[in-house]
């Protein structure tokens, strides 16, 4: 009972209290069917992210799951917003994934037409400047023999967007997982790499970027950077 009682204090306390050091959003975003959520849900089983994600529904097929992720001393909050169909809302994807740190920009590779419905996307979010990282994944990359979009078609789009913070194309397969961890890891090193040695909170969220409250004490004084050491136990507490 006593130990029952300890975790639920335990599961309290950490509950959204600001535990980690950076919170970032990064948004998925392609046209109906490619596979982003597959993409997603094996991003979210690779085993360098810890606490069980929740996912949260919210209008129009739009869903967002929240995972930490543990790089280089650091402890990031990350909320990965997976938007249906996002072709048919433009209008409240914009307003939904504004201030995002990052995109994932999915297009089925067996599906021109989810290319060209990808293309328009990017260019929704072009505006973002080169600050906010991109990726772009062609999906599907197992059915080879059914492929409708090149490679170089889609790394031609990358660098259409590299001044607006595009930076590599991958190929993935939502039922194996082929590709998932590279284009994930390359998109958190990239937005991690965003963040100055003192940050200054302003500058961080022009980038999407927001300070937890690891970098106050109890009594709300100021650490430097240096002075944190991350406490693995909270990474493994289910917070939601
Ligand atoms: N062959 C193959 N099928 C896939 C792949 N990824 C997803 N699928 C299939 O494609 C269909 C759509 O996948 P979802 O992950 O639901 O696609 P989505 O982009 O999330 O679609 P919406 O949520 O409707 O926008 C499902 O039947 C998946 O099983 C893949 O890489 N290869
Ligand atoms: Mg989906």
């Amino acid at each position: 009972m006593a130990s029952r009682q300890k975790r639920t204090d335990r599961r309290t306390m950490s509950y959204d209290d600001g535990r980690y050091h950076y919170s970032f959003k990064i948004a998925l975003l392609g046209p109906n069917g490619v596979g982003k959520t597959d993409v997603l849900t094996h991003h979210l089983q690779t085993e360098d992210i810890s606490a069980p994600a929740t996912i949260h529904n919210i209008d129009c097929g739009i869903s967002y799951v929240v995972k930490d992720v543990s790089a280089l001393g650091r402890l990031y909050r990350v909320q990965y917003w997976d938007v249906q169909s996002a072709e048919h809302y433009m209008t409240q994807v914009a307003r939904v994934c504004r201030g995002a740190a990052g995109y994932v920009f999915v297009f089925d590779i067996t599906d021109r037409k989810s290319f060209d419905i990808t293309k328009k996307l990017a260019q929704l979010f072009e505006h973002t400047g080169p600050v906010v990282k991109k990726v772009l994944i062609g999906n599907k990359c197992d059915l080879e023999n059914q492929r409708e979009v090149s490679k170089a078609e889609a790394e031609d789009l990358v660098s259409q967007y590299k001044s607006s913070g595009m930076v590599q194309y991958f190929e993935t397969s939502g039922v194996s997982g082929q590709g998932v961890y590279e284009a994930f890891t390359l998109l958190h090193t990239e937005i991690f790499g965003t963040i100055p040695k003192h940050p200054d909170p302003e500058l961080l969220l022009q980038r999407g970027v927001r300070l937890g409250k690891r970098w106050y004490g109890a009594g709300g004084e100021e650490f430097e950077a240096h002075n944190f050491k991350v406490d693995d136990t909270t990474t493994k507490v289910d917070w939601m």
